[in-house]
C-alpha cells in the first residue's frame, strides 16, 4: 500500500505524522518546521482497545489488514508539483486542512479537487484531515467545509471521502485515523 500526506503549507501535515508516530512526543511545546522536501514516516499502528463497558453497546470496529504503514509527506512549498509523486501507484492520501486557518481553505480546496480530478488517483481513498482543531471553535469546521463545498462534491466524485477532525495536541481523532490507516 502507497500512502501519500499533502496539504497546503503549515496545514498540520508533519505533526500529524509525528503524532501518529508516537502520541506522547506531541504536546502544546510541540513545534515543526516547514518541509522543504518529502519526509518518509513509518506509523506503528496500535491494537484496538476495546472498553469492556462497550463490548455489548458498540458494533466491533473492523477487522484491521495491517499494522505497519508509510506515509510519504509532500512539503506544502512542493504542492504545485505532487503530480511527481504519482511515478508509483498511490492507493491512500492524506489530505491535511487547517481548520483554524479559514483564510487558506479557498486554495486548499483548489488543490483538494485538482488531485480528485487527477486520473491515477481516480481509485484512490481520500482522508480528509480537519487539523489543528485545538485551536479552532466547532463552527469552525462547519465553515470549512461549506467554503470547500463538500456536500456538493461529495457526490460528483468518484473517490471515498473520510472526514475527520483531528488535533495533535489533544489527540482528538487520532484513533479514527489509525483505524483509516489500518484497514
Ligand atoms: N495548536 C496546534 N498547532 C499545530 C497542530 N498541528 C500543527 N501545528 C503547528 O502548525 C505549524 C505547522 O505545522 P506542520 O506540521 O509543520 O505543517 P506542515 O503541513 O507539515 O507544513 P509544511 O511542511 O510547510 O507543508 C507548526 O508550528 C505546528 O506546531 C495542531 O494540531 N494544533
Ligand atoms: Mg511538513
Amino acid at each position: 500500500m502507497s500512502y501519500l500526506c499533502l496539504g497546503p503549507i503549515s496545514a498540520g501535515k508533519t505533526l500529524l505524522l509525528t503524532c501518529l508516530q508516537n502520541p506522547d512526543s506531541v504536546n502544546f511545546t510541540s513545534h515543526s518546521v516547514p518541509s522543504v522536501g518529502t519526509n518518509l514516516f513509518t506509523i506503528k499502528i496500535p491494537p484496538v482497545v476495546i472498553d469492556e463497558k462497550d463490548i455489548n453497546v458498540k458494533p466491533p470496529p473492523p477487522p484491521r489488514k495491517r499494522d505497519l504503514v508509510q506515509v510519504r509527506e509532500v512539503g506544502g512549498c512542493l504542492a504545485p508539483i505532487w503530480r511527481d509523486y504519482l511515478n508509483r501507484p498511490v492507493d491512500k492520501v492524506i489530505y491535511v486542512v487547517d481548520t483554524s486557518n479559514l483564510c487558506q481553505i479557498s486554495a486548499a480546496g483548489v488543490l483538494l479537487y485538482s488531485m480528485l480530478a487527477e486520473p491515477r488517483l481516480q481509485k484512490a481513498k481520500f482522508l480528509l484531515v480537519l487539523s489543528k482543531m485545538d485551536l479552532a471553535y466547532r463552527q469552525m469546521r462547519n465553515e470549512a467545509l461549506l467554503m470547500l463545498q463538500m456536500e456538493k462534491f461529495r457526490k460528483q466524485i468518484a473517490q471515498d471521502i473520510t472526514i475527520v477532525q483531528f488535533s495533535a495536541i489533544n489527540k482528538e481523532g487520532i484513533d479514527e485515523i489509525y483505524e483509516w490507516l489500518a484497514t
